[in-house]
């Protein structure tokens, strides 16, 4: 440590001149002593900073003088979550921290839990964002992350009465300690209108051009061993002129602050909504905004040190994170077109070389349309440059594929209709080098479905890259006792390269190797529900079996079906009392999109199911049912691996990839799952045999669409009828009749484009062939064995690693 980050890290706390304690006395102006549990995590947090400070710079230096290939990498999420605990594990503090609070471990504890969520993301896409900044740090990437500083994250859940409630979520009403402000790199962003709040919505007014500026605020994002520190940089926008002095002067005094608040309710708070693309003005500017400040930055970064504009693609690579930061195709080309003054052959040319997409979904309604005639108010030279762009794609569509008309209204970027939109996703691809899917099997639906057309104009630009998950926070922070008997095992190369698990694969031969398994999770299943008491004052048997289910609130996701799959399970109880059931815990927990009713009734109805199996005697505490509100990565963090069961049973071709599958597989629990996203590509690594798959695949899905009818389920199948017919009878809603009426429409009267009665028999199978294997605790235990040691695969270092050698070009820059 001394080597490493000199003597001030050794001296972290434990004496008056220490980092901490002066961070506590200098900052906050309070005797340690004295200070509350916040000071002291901003302390800690600041204390930590200084010891980062050298090697931030130390970094930044080295990339400058270096002058490598860099990365940016712009998302409009990064889903956080807490720093401090991850931040002092990638520095290897531990030791530093022991010594320090070693003997007060629980003061350290308090002082982790202080930390708010960052939560700048509605879900995996976010997550997956801050997954990737942590392992392009950890190769030492010249890279950097760009993103939105919101003030208002992911809406704070509550459940009231069994409903969804939402909360803003203040994450930044303290100081916090991470952020650098840096207003000397503030970066001007010009709009076609001004703007005008009416009744708290932002309106857009034509033809008065107004600009706002970007201010930088960097967090230090640290790869694993210290040496290198990139930066994630939020921009938070503000007013050119924050304060009217004319209008103050003549006693207009809230006019004179309007146009700062107008301006900064640009970067209020993040959508929280993660499928359907709400029209909204201020989104769409807060797309542009992040491109505009992003580019702006990128470029004068670059000008710093490269004349020739030409060689902007050997030196920035800039991966659009979906399609919401796609206005940097436009944007590049108005840099290179109207600033650098190159021809369009030339710009375009440049503009493709550095751009890439990567796309995370096939849902139609999340693929973004944006309104011309908004784009025209808000950025007109834009949309010209789109329309150009357009008109060059159609020749060359109509020049190859002659006569066929159709293909070319499907290709084009623009979609016709009484209101004309642009396609973001079309835009995307045609405007740069690569566009890849997230699994391969959502790469393959892509290119075969989705985006048939431009996929078959230009084949050579489609890849797929199956994602991954950092192994630091996920096992090593999340899961100490795991790593621990894994480290005791195999040595701790793992944390860096964990393609080395598959060493593990022999012990699950060795009884004293799955004893120290069972031990670990036996310690992980206790402290989850010491912490689910703490939190919601619930109390879980945590010999019960784990059986869980976290992510977004979504009907494709299914958490309907797995409802259904216990109160099948609770209808036999009630058929048997005696009936032999391992007792099971049953977890859920996801935010729904406030504006999402549905998937709010779908809350109500597990809280509802849970409180009626916790009030029928029959089911003997053989049935527990608990939705954990406030789902967030500290949550997950928590859940992951205490769980037995992982449930990713989303309807087969809706899961782009998934990403907490990987999560609970490297951590030990068992998936019961449908053939979908990356879940396929888990199980081909462990063998299908240590899975438990179940359900139609995505072919027989599609093929199976135009006659399928649920009623067929429900007339032929008795457990699926008795269970549907119990929630209809409003078994689970007797104080509110009809609650649940939603969901009749949605599994049966409807349709169901989402298929959960088709899978429902085949899950219960699935369900029953797990059950019987936990009474067979070590051939339960060969199986997690087996499937912690095939999860290398799912590391985010290997996707990142795939990133930079074959869309990238980029190659480890380390500080020096
Ligand atoms: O690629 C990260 C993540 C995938 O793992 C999920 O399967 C996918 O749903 C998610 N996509 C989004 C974007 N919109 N939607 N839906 O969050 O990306």
């Amino acid at each position: 440590i001394l080597e490493r980050y000199g003597s001030n890290a050794l001296r972290f706390a434990g004496a008056p001149d220490a980092l901490y304690e002066r961070r506590l006395k200098l900052d906050n102006v309070v005797e340690p002593d004295r200070a509350d549990a916040r000071e002291r995590y901003e302390a800690a947090a600041r204390a930590v900073r200084d010891i980062v400070a050298d090697r931030w710079l130390r970094t930044d230096e080295t990339y400058a003088r270096e002058n490598p290939k860099r990365v940016y990498y712009l998302s409009i999420e990064f889903l956080i979550g807490r720093s401090l605990g991850n931040n002092v594990m990638n520095l290897m503090l531990d030791p530093v921290i022991e010594r320090a609070f070693g003997e007060d471990s629980h003061q350290w504890a308090e002082i982790l839990h202080q930390e708010p969520d960052a939560g700048l993301g509605n879900g995996g896409l976010g997550r997956l964002a801050a997954c990737f900044l942590d392992s392009m740090a950890t190769l030492q990437l010249p890279a950097m992350g760009y993103g939105l500083r919101y003030e208002h994250g992911i809406f704070r859940q509550t459940i009231r009465n069994g409903w969804q409630d939402e909360r803003p979520d203040n994450w930044l009403r303290h100081p916090d300690p991470w952020e650098v402000v840096r207003p000397s790199e503030s970066v001007e962003v010009t709009f076609g209108c001004s703007f005008e709040l009416r009744a708290g919505a932002l309106r857009m007014i034509p033809n008065s051009p107004s600009s706002l500026v970007g201010i930088p605020y960097d967090r230090p994002v640290i790869g694993y061993g210290g040496e290198t520190v990139n930066t994630l940089r939020l921009w938070s926008a503000t007013a050119l002129h924050a304060f009217d002095f004319q209008r103050f002067s003549g006693g207009d005094f809230v006019a004179s602050i309007a146009e700062a608040l107008n301006a900064e309710s640009l970067t209020r708070v993040l959508y929280p909504d993660d499928t359907t693309v709400q029209g909204r003005e201020l989104r769409l500017m807060q797309e542009y905004f992040l491109v505009a400040c992003s580019l702006g930055d990128i470029v004068r970064r670059f000008r710093e040190t490269n004349d020739d504009w030409r060689t902007l693609p050997d030196k920035a690579a800039i991966q659009m994170n979906d399609t919401h930061p796609t206005l940097a195709v436009p944007e590049l080309m108005r840099i290179l077109l109207d600033e650098a003054r190159l021809d369009w052959d030339e710009a375009w040319d440049i503009t493709r070389r550095t751009l890439a997409y990567t796309n995370h979904t096939l849902l139609p309604e999340a693929l973004e349309r944006w309104p011309v005639d908004w784009m025209q108010l808000l950025i007109p030279r834009h949309l010209e440059l789109i329309y150009e762009i357009n008109r060059r794609l159609v020749a060359d569509i109509r020049a190859r594929f002659p006569g066929d008309e159709a293909r070319v209204a499907r290709t084009s970027l623009i979609e016709e209709g009484q209101t004309k939109h642009i396609r973001m996703a079309n835009l995307a691809i045609v405007g740069s080098h690569s566009t890849n899917g997230v699994a391969a099997i959502h790469s393959r639906l892509l290119r075969t479905t989705t985006v048939k057309d431009l996929a078959e104009a230009f084949p050579e630009r489609f890849n797929n890259k199956t994602n991954g998950v950092t192994p630091r926070r996920w096992l090593r922070l999340a899961n100490p006792w795991l790593a621990e008997a894994i480290t005791a095992s195999i040595g701790d190369a793992w944390i860096t390269d964990l393609a080395e698990l598959k060493k593990l694969k022999p012990l699950a031969e060795d009884a004293a190797f799955r004893a120290e398994l069972h031990k670990a999770q036996r310690a992980c299943k206790a402290r989850f529900a010491d912490w689910v008491k703490r939190h919601t004052d619930v109390v879980v048997d945590p010999d019960s079996m784990f059986d869980c289910q976290i992510k977004r609130i979504h009907e494709y996701k299914r958490q309907l079906l797995n409802a259904l799959r216990i109160v099948v399970l609770y209808d036999r109880l009630r058929e048997n009392p005696k009936l032999d059931m391992r007792p099971r815990t049953f977890f859920f927990a996801g935010k729904a999109a406030p504006a999402y009713h549905l998937a709010k009734v779908i809350i109500k109805f597990i809280n509802n199911l849970g409180q009626t199996l916790d009030e029928d005697p029959v089911v003997g505490g053989k049935l527990k049912v608990v939705f954990l509100p406030e789902y967030n990565v500290t949550l997950a963090e928590r859940c992951i691996p205490a769980a037995d069961v992982s449930n990713q049973i989303s309807t087969a071709g809706y899961e782009a990839s998934g990403t907490s599958n990987m999560k609970f597989m490297m951590n030990g629990a068992l998936t019961l799952g449908t053939r979908d996203g990356a879940t396929i590509e888990m199980a081909e690594e462990a063998g299908e045999e240590n899975f438990f798959l179940f359900g139609l695949t995505a072919a027989e899905v599609a093929n199976s669409r135009p006659w399928y009818s649920p009623y067929w389920h429900y007339e032929n199948e008795a457990e699926t009828r008795k269970a549907l017919d119990l929630i209809f009878s409003d078994h689970f809603s007797r104080e509110e009749r009809g609650v649940f009426e939603p969901l009749r429409g949605a599994l049966l009267t409807n349709g169901d484009p989402y298929m959960h009665l088709a899978d429902l028999t085949s899950y219960l199978a699935a369900d029953a062939a797990l059950s019987a294997l936990h009474r067979q605790p070590d051939e339960w235990a060969r199986k997690v064995i087996h499937n912690i040691a095939a999860s290398g695969k799912f590391s985010s270092d290997r996707t990142i690693h795939e990133y930079a050698t074959e869309i990238w070009g980029a190659k480890p820059c380390p500080a020096g």
